[in-house]
C-alpha cells in the first residue's frame, strides 16, 4: 500500500454507524439493501446511532427495524473507519452475536439472507469487507480503516487483536 492520504491522528468519523453480523449454524445473516448508503449490496444490518444512544443500542435497535429480530449478547469485535469523498466520513462499530429472538423478515429496508460461512458473497459487498469478515468470522478483533472513492476502495489498513473499552 502507499502512504495513507488521510492523516488518521487528527481523522474523525462524523457519522457514527453500527454493524451486526449474526453467526449460527455455519452461517451468517446478511441482508440484502433496499434503501440508504449502499443500496443493492449485500451487508450486516446496522445503520446510524441516533443522538443519545450507545453503539449497542444503536445495533439492536436498527436490526430490529431491518429484520424484525433482537439480537441476543452482541459483541462488539471491529471498528471500521471510512474516509469518504462523497459523504461524510464514518466510524462504524462491528458487532456479533450468536442467537436471536424473532423470525429473519423482509422489510422496507432489508431483505434477509443467509450465507454460508464458506460462501460469502463478496463480490456484491463492499468492497473492504472481504478483509474484516473473515476475522469475525473467526471471532478476531480488528480495526479497518479506509480510503474511498466513491464506492472504489483507495487505501486499507487492517489491525487484528484489538482491545475495545
Ligand atoms: O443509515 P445507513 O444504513 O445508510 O448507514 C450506512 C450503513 O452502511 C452503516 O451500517 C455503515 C455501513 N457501511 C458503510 N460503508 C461500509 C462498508 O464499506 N462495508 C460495510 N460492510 N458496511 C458499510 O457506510
Amino acid at each position: 500500500m502507499p502512504p495513507s492520504p488521510i492523516d488518521w491522528t487528527t481523522w474523525q468519523g462524523e457519522m457514527l454507524a453500527t454493524l451486526m453480523f449474526i453467526v449460527h449454524d455455519g452461517q451468517v445473516l446478511l441482508i440484502e439493501k433496499k434503501r440508504g448508503l449502499g443500496a443493492g449490496k449485500v451487508n450486516g444490518p446496522g445503520g446510524k446511532i441516533e443522538p443519545g444512544e450507545t453503539p449497542l443500542q444503536a445495533v439492536i435497535r436498527e436490526t430490529q427495524e431491518e429484520l424484525c429480530i433482537t439480537p441476543h449478547a452482541p459483541r462488539k469485535l471491529g471498528e471500521l473507519w471510512f474516509a469518504m469523498s462523497d459523504c461524510p466520513d464514518i466510524l462504524c462499530h462491528v458487532f456479533r452475536a450468536e442467537s436471536f429472538t424473532g423470525t429473519p423478515t423482509e422489510t422496507d429496508e432489508a431483505v434477509p439472507l443467509w450465507s454460508p460461512l464458506n460462501a460469502i458473497p463478496y463480490h456484491r459487498m463492499w468492497e473492504d469487507d472481504c478483509h474484516w469478515l473473515p476475522m469475525l468470522i473467526e471471532n478476531r478483533t480488528f480495526r479497518g480503516r479506509f480510503v474511498f472513492a466513491g464506492e472504489r476502495m483507495l487505501w486499507r489498513d487492517l489491525q487484528a487483536n484489538l482491545v475495545f473499552g
